[in-house]
């Protein structure tokens, strides 16, 4: 049974018991729609109190549904069954009421709410819109001011806040289940449903406004002014009608594949940083952590230990460059305060937490220590040299290394189990990707532990085995590769950036190259030839040899104003490459997309056959995580495999 009944007097609780969040399942609505039936022909029972076991109310509709027509009862269904009882229904929340778990809640005549309870309508994450009342109900209760943002643009509601605008109708201080019941027992009688109350048209400066504003937090997705329409069509013509034109809205989104690759992604995100192999291994425990230095990725790393609550030491080889990192390491914890992410006072605790040292010698109590210097083999090599020395044989030692094969790094380091690479994207603190390398040696505690830190970061982990840039950046370098042969081949260059654009990059790969700086890619190359292999001279090192790096020199693909990153098209770049630019036909943007997410896919493809990704959606959340891939896309895995089965 998921729902249990219990009587306590006149009272009648029942209790969702499907964890891990009571998602409203086909049998616990099927459940709870009989005990409806049950519960108004029982004359012993004068009211309901509706709970949800664990440590939540109800998470929502049962995710893993929506790939299936709807059952019966639907959620819609069971919530008008439950308006209509002849016995008052009090919904008692605690942890989270979201989704279908909020209008759930809606449907019942009384809400009464623990401390810091949290609830909300978090649909159009999915690709979908509350489906069963949230974009009718919510407004009639709270206003439509209040409610739009909860609908269309993610935001949540403590208790507080809900009790306030009148969501829910008292906080329980004390033990929920018996407030609830204390609060039921005094009811004689249900109360008209709140789709019932009215709700006036604000004019249509209200809904531009509104409109604009939804779009601009949608990110590129779709759900969220459908869930805007969905409050108007019922605020034009009553919520009957808006009850309808929602379902009608939500079962449509449902089959999209923006919704498809939101919910793919939603269970991948919440399957990586609890691999099935690790289960059973226990975590090292990780109270301070070192970090060797101070430059953009060192001070990032960390801010992201930080962030995450762990005091940090911070080494630097001299005085005058651990005095700039720490420096570094202040701003930011400054910005985020001026940017309103946390306090003034709480920027000074974390800094509080970061000690500076010069030296290694410094590092010895940490419990882990990242190593973030140049990228040099030898340099490498020496620092965990001396780190194997400092540190005690328990403490993980990291590198942070994107290209460096950790094996050459950690060649001489003794006791090489407690050895892994931890690969941050930059910024670090910002950025969700870490790619979880294992050096061969690597104990399994120690892989245990990088997961138990990534999950106390909020970064998304993914493993990778040794090969070439990961798995991120050897997919990088693959279109990079088929970037310039198209323009080798004829398709200009801004044509690409532009089509990867629309696709929902957030910029084009030869805008991303201006930004980054073309130097480093330029040095890489220079050392590839200088190893021997091949590299043929293309665009990228023609500009860089003319002085064209990127954004810092003013120009590199485009050329940029003073202080100012907006791409211009650029003559000068436009010469400097002519010789190796093709006269062939340009691609069409349909094309290039094809070819670029198509070639993306085939390296996914070498890499898991190669067994350096353990799956197609660990490759996914490199690609969305740390590259910027469109999320309403999924990841080319997801793509393109949607693709060939359709
Ligand atoms: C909806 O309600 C539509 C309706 O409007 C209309 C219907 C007609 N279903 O996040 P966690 C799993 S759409 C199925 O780590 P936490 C999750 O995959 C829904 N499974 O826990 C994971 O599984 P596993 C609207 C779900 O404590 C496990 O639960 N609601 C669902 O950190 C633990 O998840 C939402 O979008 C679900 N609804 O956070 C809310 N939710 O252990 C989505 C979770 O196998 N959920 N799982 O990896 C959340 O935001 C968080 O899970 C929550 C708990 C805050 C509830």
């Amino acid at each position: 049974m998921t729902i249990t009944l219990d009587r306590h007097g006149s009272v009648a609780v029942l209790t969702i018991d499907n964890p891990p969040v009571n998602a409203l399942k086909t049998s616990v609505r099927a459940q709870l729609y009989q005990l409806v039936e049950v519960l108004d022909a029982d004359p012993e029972i004068s009211a309901v109190v509706l709970r949800g076991a664990g440590k939540l109310f109800v998470g929502g509709a049962d995710i893993g549904e929506f790939d299936r027509p709807p059952e019966t009862p639907t959620l819609p269904d069971l919530i008008l069954r439950v308006e209509a009882a002849v016995k008052p229904w009090v919904a008692a929340i605690h942890g989270h009421a979201l989704g279908g778990g909020l209008e759930m809640a809606l449907g019942c005549h009384y809400r009464v709410a623990a401390l810091g309870a949290v609830m909300g309508l978090p649909e159009v994450n999915l690709g979908i819109i509350p489906g069963a009342g949230g974009t009718q109900r919510l407004p009639r209760l709270i206003g439509l001011e209040a409610a739009i943002p909860v609908i269309a643009e993610r935001v949540m509601l403590d208790s507080d806040r809900a009790l306030q605008l009148g969501l829910v109708d008292r906080i329980i201080e004390g033990p929920l289940t018996e407030g609830a019941v204390a609060f039921a027992a005094r009811l004689s009688q249900t109360r008209p449903p709140a789709g019932t109350r009215p709700l006036s048209d604000p004019g249509p400066a209200f809904w531009e406004a509104a409109s604009a504003r939804v779009a601009k937090a949608a990110k590129g997705q779709s759900a969220p002014l459908a869930a805007l329409h969905a409050v108007r069509h019922g605020v034009d013509h009553g919520c009957e009608a808006g009850l309808r034109q929602e379902r009608e809205t939500f079962l449509a989104l449902k089959t999209t594949q923006e919704s498809a690759a939101l919910r793919y992604l939603f269970f991948a995100e919440r399957a990586a940083p609890r691999p099935a192999d690790l289960r059973d291994v226990t975590p090292r425990p990780i109270a301070l952590v070192g970090v060797v230095g101070g430059g953009t990725m060192g001070s990032g790393i960390a801010a992201a230990f930080r962030n995450a609550g762990v005091p940090v030491i911070l080494s630097e080889r001299e005085a005058p460059a651990l005095e700039r990192g720490l420096a570094t390491l202040r701003g930011l914890f400054y910005a985020a305060a001026r940017r309103g992410h946390i306090s003034e006072a709480e920027a000074a605790a974390r800094m509080a937490g970061v000690t500076g040292c010069v030296g290694l010698e410094g590092l010895s109590s940490c419990d882990l220590v990242v190593e973030a210097v140049f990228e040099d083999l030898n340099v490498k090599r020496k620092v965990f040299a001396d780190l194997g020395r400092l540190c005690r044989a328990d403490a993980v030692l990291a590198t942070n290394t994107s290209y460096i094969d950790p094996r050459q790094i950690a060649l001489n380091l003794p006791a090489p189990e407690r050895f892994i690479g931890l690969h941050f994207f930059s910024p670090a603190h910002v950025m969700k990707l870490l790619e979880v390398v294992p050096h061969p040696a690597t104990s399994s505690e120690v892989l245990a532990t990088a997961f138990q830190l990534a999950r106390q970061m909020g970064k998304v982990p993914v493993r990778s085995d040794i090969c070439e840039g990961f798995i991120g950046n050897r997919m990088l370098k693959r279109t990079r590769v088929e970037t310039e042969a198209l323009v080798r081949a004829g398709t200009p260059f801004a044509a690409i950036d532009a089509a990867l654009r629309r696709f929902g990059f957030a910029m084009g790969p030869f805008e991303m190259q201006d930004m980054a700086g073309l130097d480093i890619a330029y040095m890489n190359r220079e050392a590839a030839r200088a190893r021997g292999e091949s590299v043929p001279e293309g665009p990228l090192d023609l500009l860089v040899r003319a002085g064209r790096k990127g954004i810092k020199t003013g120009g590199g693909w485009y050329d940029y104003a003073q202080g100012d990153r907006t791409p211009q098209p650029s003559e000068a770049a436009a010469a400097i490459i002519a010789p190796l630019v093709g006269a062939g036909a340009p691609l069409a943007e349909d094309q290039i997309v094809d070819r670029l997410i198509g070639a993306l896919a085939d390296e996914g493809r070498a890499i898991l056959a190669e067994g350096i990704a353990s799956s197609a959606t660990d490759i996914d959340l490199v690609q969305i995580h740390g590259y910027g891939f469109p999320r309403t896309k999924g990841g080319p895995m997801f793509l393109t495999d949607r693709k060939a089965k359709a």
